[in-house]
């Protein structure tokens, strides 16, 4: 494939958008495109150094009158920049809000200049189905997804709810979330488990941003439940709103001395490869990338059906899913999962579906969606 030069502009903090646009951009550059990030700081898993890898900080200043400080516009700006000087092929945003709007206004100016510059926006979740939905962003964020020159979705569910809740014209492609096997390959740790669990005890683990629509309380009942059954302890990674609630939960259940809360880590994959289960009990989820970061460590998954989770987690085969909130549906299916005559089984299953999503497959799709806009496009100045 021809080299292309593409902007990528994303949120560069731990959430599964900004993780999912830096692992495409690394990969990306591995394969010989240059690839230029446009974000407000470094994204946390750009940790590599590739002569094909660029970064670009969005200036911003803010001033005394700004109330609302018109980071779109200075994001929108950089972009205009970068596009110019650099000779980009294609910008591809991740997350619609406020990232489509802002290609928008930078692929207008750039027209200004001459510059005709397609643009990919690749819709991640709450972008659609919490935020976007909401009156507030509506209008912006339909105009901004039927302005895009090619749009994809994460899982044919988010496909589905876009068309649903909002009036769009433009077609959507579903290119699903990948993990580099490579990375997400389970480690041997037992050194690390043994520090950990001293006793033998069952590992469950959890990864959120601990937002509500992460259920967190419900991830602390079922551990509850498991560790009444079993000599058992639990992770929680990952940090934000819902996360005192959680401790408070721990100590009113008084379980407090098999919880951990580790905050944010950078390197997930070494807890995930000591664990022996994952508990995702979303009441959204589009895809589900960190249940997909633990199957690659061979650790099955008990989740809620919400959302795209179906298209990841095989009921009955990489774990089970659970209506939201069914606590001890998931108990019980926790349960029969961390039996010691199932779990090889489930491990096995855990990894072999994660294969499937593996970048080598996932990237082929987005370079083939690239070429066909680029070529869309310049087939639409041309007439
Ligand atoms: O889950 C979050 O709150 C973070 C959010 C994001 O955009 O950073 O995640 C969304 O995008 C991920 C990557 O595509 C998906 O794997 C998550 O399922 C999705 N989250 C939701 O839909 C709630």
């Amino acid at each position: 494939m021809n080299e292309i030069k593409i902007g990528i502009v994303c949120y560069p903090t731990f959430g599964g958008s900004g993780v999912v646009a830096t692992e495409l951009g690394k990969a990306l550059a591995k394969e010989g495109h240059k690839v230029h990030f446009i974000t407000y700081s470094q994204p946390s898993r750009l940790d590599f150094l590739n002569e094909n890898l660029f970064y670009h900080e969005v200036d911003f200043h803010s001033y005394p009158l700004f109330e609302y400080p018109p980071y779109e516009l200075a994001l929108a700006s950089k972009m205009v920049s970068v596009v110019k000087n650099e000779r980009l092929d294609l910008l591809h945003v991740h997350y619609a809000i406020p990232h489509a709007s802002a290609a928008y206004m930078a692929k207008q100016i750039l027209k200004t200049h001459g510059i005709t510059i397609p643009v990919v926006t690749t819709l991640h979740g709450t972008d659609i189905t919490l935020v976007g939905k909401d009156d507030s962003y509506e209008p912006v964020v339909t105009f901004s997804i039927n302005q895009s020159d090619g749009v994809t979705a994460v899982s044919e569910d988010l496909r589905k709810q876009t068309y649903q809740y909002f009036k769009i014209t433009n077609e959507i492609d579903v290119i699903p979330n990948f993990i580099d096997l490579e990375k997400f390959k389970k480690q041997k740790k037992d050194h690390f488990k043994k520090a950990i669990c001293p006793n033998d005890e069952v590992l469950v683990v959890h990864t959120s941003n601990f937002r509500k629509v992460k259920r967190v309380n419900d991830v602390i009942h079922v551990f509850a439940n498991i560790h009444k059954e079993m000599p058992a302890k639990l992770l929680m990674i990952g940090d934000g709103p819902e996360r005192n609630k959680a401790e408070a939960h721990c100590r009113e259940l008084d379980i407090c001395d098999d919880v951990r809360f580790l905050g944010k880590l950078e390197a997930v994959e070494e807890v995930l490869s000591v664990a022996d289960l994952f508990l995702m009990p979303s009441e959204k989820e589009s895809f589900g990338l960190a249940a997909l970061e633990a199957m690659a460590c061979e650790v099955p998954v008990i989740s809620s059906n919400a959302g795209g989770i179906p298209e990841l987690n095989i009921q009955g085969v990489t774990g089970f899913m659970s209506n939201i909130g069914d606590i001890e549906d998931m108990t019980r299916k926790a349960l029969f999962v961390l039996d010691k005559g199932n779990l090889p089984k489930f491990k096995e299953n855990a990894l072999k579906r994660a294969k499937e999503f593996d970048i080598s497959k996932i990237l082929p799709l987005y370079e083939a969606h690239y070429q066909r806009i680029i070529e869309k496009v310049a087939t639409e100045v041309r007439i």
